[in-house]
């Protein structure tokens, strides 16, 4: 953190952690050039953020030209979330996959069986996950063919699981992650249990889960996910167009309140696994 740091700045640093695609990314460091320190102590910043947007640029030029060929590829985000299995070839990502997943994807020792990106939804306790596979990461991954895009979809997960034949291969992995300005959060995954990877995935989303009911009824299924740090007035969209205006109380069971059923406002912070009961007007 530089010193003297504006608010401006750190927002705009913020946005950049933040950024799932690269033109996000581009936009936000010329924010941050824009509002960076302009005295002689920020210099080196000042610095490395240009040439982080020198980088950017450039990769922002590959992009526009790759993604035309790859364009057909582009998938949507589903569910609440998406995560990337990521590794080397043989290295157990479509045996995982299919095991976390309803996809079936074709998992043989020969080495670069898949190709092209598998996609499948993991069902977390009612909440829906995107589970993508990433073809193999090689080498200079950004020159292989639809390496750009597949970067792309790395980018653009919340969170990747790292399949392992060797430590050492993370490496190799780390590196082309860093060459492509990726930072993300990551769970590393060789041959354990399968219940447990899930809920490790479910602990690093940094999400929560929230039932509804009616009153006098039990709660409702699916549960509906936040981000965590949600608030009452936040289910409002998941629920109900007019919620806010027709909302006149909430009862709440769970973590986040001391006595189980008690009345709170929109402004109540949820925790994972609350229960609210919903009063409208
Ligand atoms: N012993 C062992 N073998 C595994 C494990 N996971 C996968 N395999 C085997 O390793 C080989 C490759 O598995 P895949 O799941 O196809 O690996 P992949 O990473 O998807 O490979 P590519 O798509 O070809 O890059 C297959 O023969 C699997 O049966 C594991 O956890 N333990
Ligand atoms: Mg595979």
């Amino acid at each position: 953190m530089p010193i003297n740091a504006t608010y401006e700045y750190e927002n705009a640093e913020k946005k950049f952690h933040e950024a799932h695609t690269i033109s996000e990314k581009f936009k936000a460091l010329q924010e941050m050039l824009a509002k960076a320190p302009g005295h002689k102590g920020a210099e080196k910043l000042r610095k490395s953020i240009k040439e982080r947007i020198k980088k950017y640029k450039e990769l922002l030029s590959k992009e526009k030209k790759t993604k035309k060929g790859s364009s057909f590829l582009s998938i949507k985000k589903e569910g609440a979330a998406r995560i990337s299995i990521i590794g080397l070839t043989n290295s157990g990502k479509s045996t995982l996959l299919s095991k976390l997943t309803n996809a079936k994807p074709v998992i043989s020792e020969i080495e670069f069986t898949t190709k092209l990106h598998e996609i499948g939804i993991l069902d977390y306790m009612g909440i829906k996950l995107q589970i993508l596979e990433i073809p193999a990461i090689t080498k200079n991954y950004n020159e292989a063919k639809h390496g750009l895009f597949f970067l792309s979809l790395i980018r653009e997960s919340d969170l990747l699981i790292i399949t392992l034949k060797e430590k050492s291969d993370l490496t190799l992995i780390k590196n082309e992650l860093r060459d492509n300005d990726i930072d993300k959060k990551f769970i590393l995954y060789h041959d354990g249990d399968i219940n447990e990877l899930k809920d490790d995935i479910w602990k690093n989303l940094d999400l929560i889960k929230v039932y509804t009911k009616q009153p006098g009824k039990k709660r409702d299924y699916p549960p509906v996910a936040l981000k965590k740090g949600s608030k009452l007035k936040d289910i409002a969209s998941e629920v109900h167009k007019d919620f806010i205006k027709k909302f006149k109380f909430a009862r709440v069971w769970g973590s986040s309140v001391k006595h189980q059923g008690v009345r709170a406002g929109l402004d109540h912070v949820l925790n994972d696994e609350d229960t609210v009961e919903l009063h409208l007007k």
